[in-house]
């Protein structure tokens, strides 16, 4: 029996460590382990309610669009506002368009390839790594390419963002009611030009570049399927009336889609460095933490739908929108997430042709002196739910169930995995002094940290 850490694991996003025991070349155990607390939900009592729309953005400089829109509705649902105007929905759905292609960008080619690709021979690269690496030169060197001119798409995709958004990674335009952007022809014009890039990439370099890799991999379509159930609250309205979403929202497990009881989703604390009182339904728990738990080993909750472990994200939401042929695996993430990216860009276009210059963006509405409201949106990492209450003007609760909380969870009070964990168990590792399997596996999820864990403690646990 070999035990491996990797600490970190992830390449930028947060800080991720996984634990795995390797038996006969296997894996045998496995724990995800988030290793910051970061309180952001506690950082909001006594607040107004509204500045949950530019606080809680900060969880995530990768994400910060989908926290603001989650604020955004779960303020929405407990103000009694109803529908926003046409310009509105559209703009968030363009906002948050062009964050998922940066994000989906940003995975496959600086967070995922290099599991995949040799890195030329460049400090920057100094701690690559060695082994498996499958693409002849020719193949490898145009990988390296898209590698640097994925950068420059990406800056693209967070300039385009900014047009109706603002500055990355600070999203001040989407605000309860609608936004604060009206839309003028320039503006329309300069998205339309950076699309055009974007999608370009897109639809060639990143197609052709996804299909190098499934070949040149295709064993990775048979591993880590992890817990089969998959959940998407269903995002990108397509209509005023919130009845049509490009993405549909399910719960799915053996080729069967049911419909999401919002009421159904929580989180368990068991394994978790958290309080009793900071599990179950997230409209009455807390942030309450309790560092010396025994058993616990992760500032991760773990969210469940019923008793059951989802998993959340681009594969999610492709099989419960029919999108996706295959299976559930590594690979199947990597395609998935290439599905969505064309999807969403496609529908971008459609969008910016469906704004109207000058036509308002926003509805008035009136502050109650105490509600409570959750939102539900699809971030690009999987399922989102804020939820708050409030009375005196003051939050008196909030509480984020964030996408990599759902998919690098812990177990439960029933002994069950997450996602990931599942994931990971079974996985062949030939050569223990170099784990890569594990690393794909785990990148496959595209996992943020910083979202899941949402005050950095200087000193260890
Ligand atoms: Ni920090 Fe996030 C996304 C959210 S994931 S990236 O997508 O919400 O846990
Ligand atoms: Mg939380």
């Amino acid at each position: 029996m070999r035990k491996i850490v990797l600490d970190p694991v992830t390449r930028l996003e947060g800080h991720l460590k996984v634990e795995v025991d390797i038996d006969g070349g296997k894996v045998v155990e496995a724990r995800a382990v988030g290793t910051m607390f970061r309180g952001f939900e506690t950082i909001l009592n006594g607040r107004d309610p509204r500045d949950a729309v530019p606080i809680t953005q900060r969880i995530c400089g990768v994400c910060p669009v989908s926290h603001a829109t989650a604020a955004t509705l779960a303020l929405e649902e407990a103000f009694g506002i109803g529908q926003v105007p046409t310009n509105g929905r559209l703009i968030r759905n363009i906002v948050l368009g062009g964050n998922y292609l940066q994000s989906h960008i940003i995975h496959f080619y600086h967070l995922s390839l290099p599991d995949y690709v040799k890195l030329p021979d460049n400090p920057l690269f100094a701690n690559a790594h060695k082994g498996d690496m499958r693409l002849n030169a020719a193949a490898n060197q145009q990988m390296v390419d898209h590698y640097f001119k994925a950068l420059e798409i990406r800056r693209k995709a967070h300039e385009l963002v900014a047009h109706f958004g603002g500055k990355m990674p600070h999203q001040v335009t989407i605000v309860p009611g609608g936004t604060t952007q009206i839309p003028t022809q320039a503006r329309i014009d300069a998205c339309k030009a950076l699309l055009a890039e974007i999608a370009a990439f897109v639809e060639n370099e990143y197609q052709s570049d996804v299909n190098t890799l499934a070949t040149a991999y295709s064993d990775m379509f048979q591993t880590a399927r992890g817990v089969g159930r998959m959940l998407s609250y269903g995002g990108f309205p397509l209509d005023d009336g919130n009845q049509k979403f490009l993405f549909a929202s399910g719960v799915n497990a053996d080729g069967v889609t049911q419909k999401v009881d919002r009421a159904r989703v929580s989180e368990d604390v068991t394994y978790a460095w958290y309080d009793k009182s900071a599990g179950g339904d997230p409209l009455s728990s807390n942030t309450q933490t309790s560092a010396d738990k025994s058993g616990a080993y992760t500032w991760v909750k773990a969210p469940r739908y019923g008793d059951e472990p989802c998993e959340v994200g681009p594969l999610a939401r492709m099989i419960i929108s029919g999108y996706h042929q295959g299976g559930i695996s590594a690979m199947d993430r990597i395609v998935a997430r290439y599905t969505e990216s064309r999807l969403v860009a496609r529908h971008l276009a459609g969008w910016l042709d469906e704004l109207t210059v000058g036509a308002p963006v926003a509805v008035p509405y009136e502050i109650p002196e105490s509600g409570t409201g959750i939102g539900m949106m699809e971030a690009p990492r999987g399922a989102l739910l804020h939820a708050v209450r409030f009375s005196g003007m003051k939050i008196t609760g909030y509480q984020a169930v964030v996408p990599t909380t759902w998919n690098a969870s812990p177990r439960d009070a029933k002994n069950v995995s997450g996602p990931l964990e599942k994931a990971l168990l079974g996985l062949e590792v030939p050569d223990p002094d170099n784990p890569l399997p594990v690393v794909r596996v785990v990148h496959s999820f595209d996992p943020c940290l910083a979202c899941a864990v949402h005050m950095f403690q200087t000193e260890p646990a």
